[in-house]
């Protein structure tokens, strides 16, 4: 049902990409960072659309029917990787189940589904943490809260945050404590989050700034992060290691299926 609407937009701006870029526009690739999931719609201005590709990410279903890419490269399915898939049952502290948490891979892409009920109005960080441990009764001597011993986010190589392996959108939850909320990420694939500690899907208390912060605030020296010199502005050690988002909440452990 959104296609027409599409395409009739893609028509509006193929008809200026044409004029801007002529035939390039069809042998352009799709920027890297956009999820490519759905059938593309084949149609030859879809890159120089900029609103079309925006829509589609959260429409990983999307079984249209439409012919793929003509080139063929636009999604990156390896032989052999599709469909695994792995879920987590989330808890709070006081063991009360507060929601499902699942990840499938489709079309060379992990399509994480969450939906969560009785958890507190508003955003929260929400993370894939580097170990399968859910124990309330680890306390983080940093913030006091449970769970710690999900470690740290996961991280398939070095980087800070938010661009870590596990780093996911935040979590929004209406004022009924019920969210519900479905992406795709080429960050990682179902099988890498039962390498070595296994994973833990971790909401977080407070929202996640992804370390978004202008070097208009400063903060003191001490908490400077490495390198940053001695202005000490922007994100600090603490920031480029969480996103600030404070406790974790509540805790699930992947399980392979
Ligand atoms: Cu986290």
């Amino acid at each position: 049902m959104l296609r027409t609407p599409h395409l009739l937009l893609a028509a509006v701006l193929g008809a200026g990409a044409l004029a801007a870029g002529g035939a390039s526009a069809e042998a352009s690739p799709e920027p890297p960072d956009l999820p490519d999931l759905p059938a593309p719609t084949g149609t030859a201005d879809q890159d120089s659309a900029p609103g079309d590709v925006v829509d589609d990410p959260l429409d990983p279903g999307g079984p249209t029917g439409q012919q793929p890419s003509p080139t063929g490269t636009a999604s990156p399915a390896s032989p052999g990787a599709g469909g695994a898939s792995a879920r987590a049952d989330i808890k709070d502290a006081e063991g009360r189940s507060v929601g499902t948490f699942s990840v499938e891979e489709e079309n060379g892409r992990s399509v994480v589904t969450v939906t969560v009920k009785g958890v507190p109005i508003g955003f929260h960080g929400f993370h894939l943490h580097g170990k399968g441990v859910c124990d309330a009764g680890q306390t983080d001597p940093a913030t006091g809260g449970p769970f710690a011993g999900a470690g740290t986010h996961l991280s398939l190589q070095e980087a800070s945050h938010p661009d870590h392996t596990g780093d996911m959108p935040d979590l929004l939850v209406g004022m009924d404590g019920m969210g519900a909320a479905s992406f795709a990420t080429d960050r990682f694939q179902v099988r890498q989050l039962f390498d070595g500690d296994g994973t833990a899907v971790i909401i977080h208390e407070k929202p996640d700034n992804q370390a978004n912060i202008p070097d208009r605030y400063g903060h003191p020296e001490a908490t400077a992060s490495p390198g940053a010199g001695p202005t000490a502005k922007g994100p600090d050690a603490v920031t480029l290691k969480g996103g600030d988002s404070g406790r974790h909440l509540a805790c699930g452990v992947l399980t392979e299926r």
